[in-house]
């Protein structure tokens, strides 16, 4: 992502914020997974959308119209020793030369200086319960402001949480972020390549979530999300994470895998046959839950409001349940009532973008959003019959499938940024069979 981006992001969030006002985004903290041992270091999704920097330790703190500069980034000192162990710094002046920041300073200093930036300020935007120990640093900062007001230092009137605006901006895509997240899904959908090359009668779970694992971090990738790799009855468990079984000759296997690119997730889900052909009723509800996916993608246009995708899925899983006397009655009753429930208990997607369940509101008040263009939702349709499901007869057990895309809302048609990875049936076996 080029500099020039942030900027923009930052203008425009300024814009909105108007002035006397401050906005403060603190960088995600680095988190501990026991004794000295950390684990990977990924940026608060915030505070880099609006700062590219990507070291812990960091303030942001945006001030519109402030004539000394409407942008401050507090950061780690330069510190030789330090670096010589966890590699180097920006410090405040690479964050000025380097960063964009019209003004940096130590994080060490940040309790002399950022009361000082407070004062002049009459509402402050930031977002409460996400980083505690910084909640706390905030209102110790404002309660030392108040105690000096009657010696006539000014304090801010109000706290307004920052969230509304910036997940707002998020949710819709601007061209250079839906270039990474094509380009996202396109290493995502070469994993998911692989992985049906791969799996065969005798391997393991495990096995295929290091093909996955190394188609991405070999494109400088890594997991938006802990894989899911299940096999057989294991396909029916909506976040299984074990991935430990073997795969066994005439199971499914549902593969939901995405990855993060420059800080942009993809999102996909595959089914597939492990011997590389489809049982007669493995093909049966796989195409069901293709029909309800190809229909639910085509409602994914500007004007179309959030639900209409899953409305559209749940009609055709509904209907294909139906035919395949898994359901009895009559689809409009069955619809009200819910009666795909037992197979289908998911939602049909979600936001899409630097957070794999993406940021952003579904409803504008009591009604659900219309769709826009540069919005990005996933479409996951699913059908689950574990072992033991009462309602359906023992030979249709152990198969659960799932079909989850990408999906861009453009001016015209849905864009699906996922399709580098077959989802037709015969396709898949061809795939499969071929060297
Ligand atoms: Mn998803």
């Amino acid at each position: 992502m080029k500099k020039e981006e942030f900027t923009r992001r930052r203008r425009q969030l300024m814009r909105m914020l108007g002035k006397d006002t401050i906005a403060i985004v603190p960088a995600a903290p680095v988190r501990h997974r026991n004794s000295d041992v950390e684990y990977a270091y990924r940026q608060d999704s915030n505070f880099y959308y609006l700062t590219g920097f990507d070291e812990p330790e960091a303030v942001a703190v945006l001030m519109p119209g402030r004539p000394q500069g409407e942008y401050v980034l507090f950061v780690r000192d330069r510190d030789p020793v330090r670096e010589a162990w966890d590699g180097s710094r920006a410090g405040p002046e690479g964050a000025v030369a380097r960063h964009g920041a019209d003004d940096a300073f130590p994080v060490a200093d940040i309790d002399e200086i950022l009361p000082g930036l407070l004062e002049r300020c009459s509402s402050v935007h930031y977002t409460m319960g996400i980083h505690p120990d910084f909640d706390q640093r905030i209102i110790g900062w404002v309660n030392g402001l108040r105690a000096q007001a009657k010696h006539g230092l000014h304090t801010p009137q109000e706290f307004v949480a920052l969230d509304h605006l910036l997940h707002d901006m998020r949710v819709y895509k601007s061209s250079p972020e839906l270039d990474t997240l094509r380009r996202s899904a396109t290493i995502a959908a070469g994993a998911h390549r692989r992985a049906m090359k791969f799996a065969a009668p005798g391997r393991h779970e495990y096995e295929v979530m290091a093909e996955i694992l190394h188609e991405f971090h070999r494109h400088k990738a890594d997991i938006s999300y802990h894989p899911i790799v299940g096999g057989g009855a294991n396909s029916c468990v909506l976040h299984y994470r074990a991935n430990s079984a073997r795969l066994e000759d005439g199971d499914l296997l549902l593969i939901d895998a995405g990855c993060e690119y420059d800080y942009y997730a993809s999102d996909i889900t595959r089914t597939f046959p492990i011997n590389g052909r489809f049982s007669e009723r493995q093909r049966a509800i796989y195409e069901v839950v293709l029909e309800a996916q190809q229909a639910a993608i085509d409602k994914v246009r500007p004007g179309n409001h959030w639900n209409e995708p899953h409305e559209a899925a749940v009609k055709a899983v509904t209907q294909g349940l139906l035919r395949l006397g898994l359901l009895k009655g009559k689809l409009p009753k069955l619809i009200k009532d819910e009666a795909y429930k037992p197979f289908f208990m998911h939602r049909s997607g979600h936001w899409l973008g630097m957070d794999v369940h993406d940021v952003g509101e579904y409803k504008v008040g009591e009604d659900w959003r219309l769709l826009e263009p540069g919005m990005v939702t996933t479409i996951e349709p699913g059908i689950y019959i574990p072992p033991g499901t009462k309602i359906a007869p023992r030979d249709w057990w152990g198969i659960g499938v799932r079909i989850e895309d990408d999906v861009v809302v453009t001016k015209g048609d849905p864009e699906v940024i996922s399709g580098g990875v077959p989802t037709d049936p015969d396709e898949i076996e061809r795939f499969m069979q071929s060297a």
